[in-house]
């Protein structure tokens, strides 16, 4: 048996399920020992019978309550306790479980065993974060989000915990502590949650220039994902591979959606955020419950030990990343969740990644921020989970056997026998036990270390721009604009205008015009690259780059061709023209997109020959910010109702605004005509040269023509070149 998406509720698990043939398997079953079904009754966490869950027991009806209700006692005990510390950052985050497949044997790089056979699944469990918000803020502010993956390899545990950005902010780990404190909220009033945008991150990040590249990342759409499903996901940092025969390979992990990468609009984001603060979450498990399984392809860049001197920025540091023109990715395999976490604290909350889970075959490299991490991770969960034993927590469990002599401990669960608990020895089982190093080491010796203690910095780390410069080069116009309106917003947040000019200052250090683009609405002086590059700590220095332009750093430069799960909007009211819509919605459910109706009240509409349609929501619970493309049917009836109606245009304008595909059909156009649209030629299909609008004949629907056009232009995902967007009001 193997998981693989099930339609109509791919997420729920059988009670019986049926023994594991494959190591994808695996995991399931090692849960299922643990899941326990909701029964009839209620029982003490002793196994007492409860009768009464209503009343607690008293000295007489008026009296008061007694101190021997154990019932009482160990509920209300356990409420008050039911909370474990939230992760430091990435607390808020969701998980789900799946299989990871590699497509081709790595046996010549690595000897990692789950990269060995095409044949071999790899149970997965996956956790998605936000990095700088508590477990209860919003899922779409503008953020890196954690992309954190649990392989339970037959060798053990293998965690690749990453980003959705290559880089990070710094490249010590000693420094860790400081970005966090001055990104998360402000200590003394605990605001603003969820923001980079105050005083304190952007003072921090004008004076330590190595943030630079991360913030061209985060102030770009990718800060904004549409869905965790529709993000890359990155290592961040170089590892190796070591083969079998002990060759070395610096390696640098990708992950590519098969969705595309997609994002959303930074006011589109903040409202969001308000109407739907769970909406990433809800997407990804919406999606696997209705058996769209998310898939991504693992990528490596490989770069042989001993040949990362021919890169010209230092391999180690985790603010570079490596072009892929000048490193090609490989893909070597494919990741897919197909099963949603069963309790979201015992899975989700209660995982434990750690950087330094490695395998044989894998090992981690000198980069100083993965060094650091390296130790922090484990103390987090010394800290979080209560003790040395996190490791039994069923999410966290191997698939493959333990055995060493660790005991006790907090919440010790496994009940190891005999007096032995060391080695060697000769009493565990009769002979001799001893363990002799002849199998594959995790931590292969690398090469001799015979050097002197130094606090110092290499000085290839110096180079904190021309990466920063290559993201900006790399970006379409309108991704351009959109990180210098994301610059803005953030700075102009910023109450110390010294700060901000500091910050424009160095950005005259990735691109004059950035720059001053930021700086003319902000009321400050123009960028100083000067001023900028006289300050104490700030190194004036570029390397020479080999790339000037990316095509994989834009988004814009490669659309996806699929509309598969995308959301359209049907906004109706009584009177709507049914049979061209049907027809569309059967070719748009074909094409894999979710078609919902959207009315003034929920119930249903009436249709020109007096049959009903089925809403599936109002314009006041589902927004067009929550959708990705918007169809207004004909029918002179319904369009003048719409017309009428500020919810239905402020939809409609809305979603033109957020450069968001809008097909009208016949009437339907006058819907539009706020906006400035007629469809005169009513028998012909329009294309009205502003994009993504598309006016349409409902008659030419039968044909396919509309069919393929509307699925066209929401492929492209938005249609930011277009007129007067900013004069919309929504
Ligand atoms: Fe970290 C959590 C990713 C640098 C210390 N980190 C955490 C998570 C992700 C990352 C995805 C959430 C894991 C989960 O879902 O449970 N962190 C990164 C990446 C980094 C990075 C991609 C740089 C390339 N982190 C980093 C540094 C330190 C930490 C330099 C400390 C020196 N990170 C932690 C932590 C967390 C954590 C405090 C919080 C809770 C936990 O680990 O389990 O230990």
């Amino acid at each position: 048996m193997s998981l693989h998406p099930k339609r109509n509720g791919a997420g729920s698990r059988s009670s019986a399920a049926p023994p594991a043939k494959n190591n994808q398997d695996k995991k399931t079953q090692q849960l299922e020992a643990f899941t326990v079904a909701a029964s009839p009754g209620l029982t003490s966490n002793q196994g007492v019978p409860i009768k009464d869950n209503h009343n607690s027991l008293k000295a007489g009806d008026n009296g008061p309550t007694l101190l021997e209700d154990f019932i009482l006692r160990e509920k209300i005990t356990h409420f008050g306790h039911e909370r474990i510390p939230e992760r430091v950052v990435n607390a808020r985050g969701c998980g789900a479980h799946g299989y990871f497949k590699p497509y081709k044997s790595m046996v010549q790089y690595t000897s990692a065993a789950f990269l060995q056979s095409p044949e071999l699944e790899t149970p997965v469990f996956v956790r998605f974060s936000g990095s700088s918000g508590s477990q209860g803020s919003a899922d779409t502010v503008r953020d890196v989000r954690g992309f954190a993956v649990k392989f339970y390899t037959q060798e053990g545990n293998y965690d690749l915990v990453g980003n959705n950005m290559p880089v990070f902010y710094i490249q010590d780990a000693i420094k860790f502590p400081d970005l966090i404190h001055a990104l998360k909220p402000e200590p003394n009033h605990e605001m603003p949650q969820a923001s980079s945008a105050h005083d304190t991150f952007w003072d921090f990040a004008s004076l330590v220039p190595e943030v630079t590249h991360m913030l061209m990342w985060t102030m770009s759409d990718r800060g904004l994902p549409r869905s965790l499903r529709m993000m890359e996901g990155f290592g961040v940092h170089a590892f190796r591979f070591i083969s079998a025969r002990g060759d070395a390979f610096f390696v640098k992990f990708h992950w590519k959606p098969k969705l595309g990468v997609h994002a959303l609009d930074w006011d589109e984001a903040q409202k969001i955020a308000g109407k739907d603060p769970d909406f990433l979450r809800r997407d990804l498990w919406e999606a696997i419950e209705a058996g769209n399984c998310p898939e991504w392809e693992l990528g490596v860049q490989i770069v042989d030990a001993g040949r990362e001197d021919d890169l010209e920025f230092d391999i180690l540091d985790p603010t570079k990343l490596i072009p892929e023109s000048q490193v090609p990715v490989q893909i070597i395999g494919k990741m897919v969740l197909n099963r949603n976490a069963e309790n979201f604290f015992a899975e989700t909350e209660q995982v434990a990644f750690h950087p330094g889970n490695l395998v044989p075959g894998i090992d981690f490299s000198n980069d100083p921020l993965l060094q650091g991490r390296l130790f922090s991770y484990t103390d987090a969960q010394l800290a979080r989970l209560g003790g040395p034993n996190f490791n039994e927590i069923p999410i966290n469990r191997s698939v493959c056997p333990i055995h060493n002599f660790q005991r006790g401990g907090l919440h010790r669960q496994a009940i190891s026998k005999g007096r032995v608990a060391y080695e060697p020895n000769t009493l565990g089982n009769g002979t001799e036990f001893r363990i002799d190093g002849a199998a594959q080491d995790v931590q292969p010796p690398s090469k001799p270390v015979d050097a002197s203690k130094t606090r110092h910095r290499r000085a290839s780390f110096d180079d904190h721009f021309s990466q920063a410069t290559l993201f900006w080069n790399s970006q379409s116009l309108a991704e351009k604009d959109h990180i210098v309106a994301a610059f803005r917003f953030e700075l102009s947040k910023v109450e110390v205008p010294d700060i901000r000019q500091r910050m424009v200052d160095n950005l005259a250090h990735v691109d004059l015009k950035l720059a001053a683009r930021v700086a003319a609405s902000l009321g400050i002086n123009a960028p100083d690259p000067k001023a900028a590059a006289g300050r104490l700590g700030f190194r004036d220095y570029r390397m020479t780059s080999k790339v000037s332009e990316e095509p994989a750093l834009s988004m814009a430069a490669r659309p996806g061709a699929s509309i598969k799960t995308r959301k359209i909007a049907i906004v109706v009211a009584d009177g709507v023209d049914a049979p061209p819509l049907r027809r569309l919605l059967q070719d748009m459910a074909a094409a894999g997109a979710v078609c919902k109706l959207v009315a003034s009240r929920l119930g249903s509409v009436s249709t020109l020959s007096g049959k009903q349609l089925v809403v599936d929501h109002t314009f006041a619970n589902m927004p067009s910010v929550m959708f990705d493309a918007v169809l207004i049917p004909g029918g002179n009836e319904s369009i003048t109702s719409l017309c009428g109606l500020g919810e239905a245009v402020h939809f409609v304008l809305e979603a033109y605004k957020h450069g968001k595909t809008i097909c009208a059909l016949n009437e339907g156009t006058q819907l539009l005509a706020t906006l400035g649209f007629s469809n005169e030629k009513n028998s012909e299909l329009i294309n009205v040269p502003t994009p993504g609008i598309l006016l349409a004949d409902a008659r030419k629907v039968l044909d396919g023509q509309v069919t393929q056009d509307f699925i066209a232009a929401i492929a492209l995902h938005r249609h930011w070149d277009r007129l007067n967007a900013e004069a919309v009001p929504a």
